[in-house]
Order: C-alpha cells, then sequence, then structure tokens
C-alpha cells in the first residue's frame, strides 16, 4: 500500500526537502500551500507533477493553519499516514513585531490540526509530527542541552512553539495518538529563507564580491549555533516516525560555532580573508587580503561588515549545543554533511546567482537586489 502523507509548510525549506525525500521512498505527497499573489512554490517547483496526468504523487491543496475549516477537510480528504507540521511563522525577530500571528499559526495552528485528527476519529491511523525547536532552551540551563534540559523561551515564537511542543505531548499522553516532537537545532542549506543569518551572509558576501552591493549589515555576531544541513535534519524527521512508540529527539550536531566564525568561512569561500577590529556596536569586517581576481571591485582595506542595532533582538538566545545522543543510540542516525561543507555548498550557490545577476546588469538587463535582512 502506498502512503500517504500530508505536510504543512511544504514550500518552506524543510518541506522542500521532505517532499523530495518521500517521494522518493514511494510515498504519495499531499501539501498545504498558501494563496500569495506571487507564485511561492519556487523551492517545489522540481518536483511538481502535472496533476492531469495519471499517478501524480504530489499534490497541493490551498490552505492555511489559522483555518480550522480547511485543515479538518483536508485531512478527511486526504487521509493521511503521517502529518508533517513544519508549517510556521518561523523568523525569531519577526516573531516580536507580531506576536499575536505568530501564536496563531505556531500554537493554535498546531492545536487546530491535533484537533481535527481526533475529530475525524484519525488518531489511532495517523501519526503527528511537530517541528519543535532548540529555541525552546533560550536562556539555557544546561550545556549541551537534552531531551530533558529544562526550556526558558526568549521570544513569541519560542513561546508560541512552547505551546505546540505540549500539546503535541498531551495529545500523546490523552488520547494515545502517535505524536512526537523533534527538537531540531538550527539547520541551513541553499533554500534558506534569504532573512536568516547563515543564508543573508552567504547570499551579502557573494553579492559584494560581485559589486552588487557594498556593505552587509549584521546584529549580534556573538551569538553561539549549533548549525547542520536540513537534508540531514528531514530524513530524521521521517525516521521518527517509523518507530514502534512515539518519543522525542533532540536533532543537532554537537558542535557550535560563531556568527562571526560563519562570516569568515563564506569570506574564505569567496577568496576573501576577513578582519575583524572594533568591539560591540563599533566592530566591523575589513578585507585583509583577496586571492586572484575572486572580487574585482573590491580593495584590501574596504570594510564590508558592519554592526546595526537595528538587527539586535529585545532578547537574544546567545548560545546553542545540542545533545544528539538520544536519536544516534536509539534510531541509528548521524548527519552526514559537516557545517563547513555547508557553507561552501550555500556560498556557491549564492555567487552563481550574483553572477547571473551581474551579468543580466552588464546588458542593461537592470534586476533590483533586496538587501534588506
Ligand atoms: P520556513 O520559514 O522556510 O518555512 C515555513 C513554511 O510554513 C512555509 O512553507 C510557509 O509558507 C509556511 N507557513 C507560514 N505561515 C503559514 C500559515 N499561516 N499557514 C500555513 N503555512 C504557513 O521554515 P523551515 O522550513 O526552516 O522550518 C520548518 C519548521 O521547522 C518551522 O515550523 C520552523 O519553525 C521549525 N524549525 C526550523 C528550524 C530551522 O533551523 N530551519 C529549527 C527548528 C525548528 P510560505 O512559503 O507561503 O511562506
Ligand atoms: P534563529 O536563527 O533565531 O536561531 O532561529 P537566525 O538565523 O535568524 O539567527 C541566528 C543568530 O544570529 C544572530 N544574528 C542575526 N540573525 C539574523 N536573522 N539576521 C542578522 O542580521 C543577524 N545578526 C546576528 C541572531 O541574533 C541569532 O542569535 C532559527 C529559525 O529557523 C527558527 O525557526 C528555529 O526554530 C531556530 O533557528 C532553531
Amino acid at each position: 500500500m502506498t502512503k500517504r502523507a500530508l505536510i504543512t509548510g511544504i514550500t518552506g525549506q524543510d518541506g522542500s526537502y521532505l517532499a523530495e525525500f518521500l517521494l522518493e521512498k514511494g510515498y504519495e505527497v499531499h501539501g498545504i500551500k498558501r494563496r500569495a499573489s506571487l507564485f511561492n512554490t519556487q523551492r517545489i517547483d522540481h518536483v511538481y507533477q502535472d496533476p492531469h496526468v495519471d499517478h501524480a504523487r504530489l499534490r497541493l491543496h490551498y490552505g492555511d493553519l489559522t483555518d480550522s475549516s480547511n485543515l479538518t477537510r483536508l485531512l478527511s480528504e486526504v487521509q493521511p499516514d503521517e502529518v508533517y507540521n513544519l508549517g510556521a511563522q518561523s523568523h525569531v525577530a519577526v516573531s516580536f513585531e507580531a506576536p499575536e500571528y505568530t501564536a496563531d499559526v505556531d500554537a493554535t495552528g498546531t492545536l487546530r490540526l491535533l484537533e481535527a485528527i481526533r475529530f475525524l476519529g484519525l488518531e489511532k491511523k495517523t501519526r503527528f509530527y511537530q517541528a519543535s525547536t532548540s529555541e525552546l532552551y533560550g536562556l539555557v540551563q544546561e550545556i549541551p542541552q537534552t531531551e530533558t534540559t529544562p526550556f526558558h523561551p526568549r521570544s513569541p515564537y519560542a513561546v508560541a512553539k512552547m505551546y505546540a511542543y505540549w500539546i503535541t505531548v498531551n495529545y500523546r499522553e490523552a488520547y494515545g495518538m502517535y505524536a512526537c516532537n523533534g527538537i531540531l537545532f538550527n539547520h541551513e542549506s541553499p533554500r534558506r529563507g534569504e532573512t536568516f543569518v547563515t543564508r543573508k551572509i552567504t547570499r551579502g558576501l557573494a553579492n559584494i564580491a560581485q559589486g552588487l552591493e557594498p556593505c552587509l549589515y549584521m546584529g549580534n555576531i556573538d551569538a553561539l549555533r549549533d548549525w547542520g544541513h536540513a537534508k540531514d535534519y528531514v530524513r530524521m524527521q521521517w525516521m521518527m516516525l517509523q518507530q514502534d512508540t512515539p518519543e522525542d529527539f533532540v536533532i543537532a550536531t554537537g558542535v557550535q560555532y560563531s556568527v562571526r566564525q560563519f562570516i569568515e568561512w563564506s569570506a574564505a569561500e569567496l577568496g576573501i580573508t576577513l578582519r575583524f577590529e572594533g568591539k560591540g556596536s563599533d566592530e566591523i569586517g575589513i578585507v585583509a587580503a583577496i586571492e586572484g581576481d575572486a572580487a574585482p571591485s573590491l580593495s584590501v582595506g574596504d570594510v564590508i561588515v558592519r554592526i546595526d542595532p537595528r538587527y539586535f533582538r529585545p532578547a537574544e538566545v546567545e548560545t546553542l549545543l545540542g545533545d544528539p545522543s538520544k536519536a544516534k543510540a536509539k534510531l541509528g542516525w548521524t548527519p552526514e554533511i559537516t557545517v563547513q561543507e555547508m557553507c561552501a555548498e550555500m556560498v556557491a550557490h549564492d555567487l552563481q546567482n550574483a553572477r547571473r545577476t551581474r551579468l543580466l546588469r552588464e546588458h542593461g538587463l537592470d534586476l533590483p537586489i533586496s538587501i534588506e535582512g
């Protein structure tokens, strides 16, 4: 029997990798996309299948986590074996600007899905994955963080995700549902949204190297993160739903680096050696050396990184470091892509885009580029 999965957030970074992964495993994949005034399916266009062709195994449905009747109708139609709840307002800084909306989507949205499963009597058939987050640890109580480390969320996003975490546990305990939380630490890729820190860096520096932008403006570059590759992490999301009993797992690499370090690696991938000088808001990143003709419009001594307090958060998560021992021991999961390999892949991708934009400009096809972080 072909297994059927429903993915919320299929148009996002993780949703796109998970859809690819499940299609390769032979699943029929249903995804919920939001109505937008422009196309928003770029990340999954390469796996799109014409619904007019027989046996198309990827189907997209309009919907929204804020709409209970829509979710109930879709679950009733699809009757999924597995639901992956990846949909969210997922940007921590934005959650301070839109806290109520973030709670509606990330917290109540999760409840709406679980309740729809229960209401339709699918609680014994449908397995449920909740995209929980290392942001739950916030002001960390223990290093490294494990499945038993206490939570102290530091943003409206993290507080909303805390509700989602516990309502998932509650539906498992109260109704015997196969429901589990993956507590995922930061994971990135060339498909990462452009305003998350790693992608902002790889894209910004690639644009600077190609003469498209003058400078990268950053927030707290002392923040420490445990970064993995999204491809490794979606494999784990699936593995969590294939066990005999539902459990929650930390997914991380067990290694942490600073944002500043990620900037230095990215610059090095582009043939630029960066030197940081100054302190706090006055810190700057200066070009110390350039390999060959890697960045023809730059010179040694140019300042290409500055701090803009606009990107500081009202409450910051300074350090996160996960301990994935349980996932390794119980599921045999280990990450295969290192953070340095991932950084190289992201820079190569963004450099190709920047070169294309520069070429178009040189031929009079002036494309505007957004530098808003
Ligand atoms: P993205 O921001 O790339 O994707 C979020 C997805 O959610 C998009 O498809 C978006 O649609 C969709 N979405 C947003 N609002 C709604 C809504 N109201 N109704 C339905 N769908 C909605 O996130 P990631 O792929 O990086 O992350 C996936 C999940 O994992 C998220 O829940 C995130 O909070 C969580 N997470 C992510 C981590 C990471 O490091 N990436 C770590 C830990 C947890 P659209 O394309 O239309 O905007
Ligand atoms: P995070 O990711 O908040 O950890 O949430 P993000 O990449 O946005 O920030 C990581 C760290 O970098 C610092 N930082 C900046 N961040 C951004 N976005 N822009 C900047 O200019 C900048 N300068 C410094 C931040 O302050 C922070 O400390 C991500 C999201 O994917 C969540 O959905 C997910 O739950 C967590 O990861 C785990």
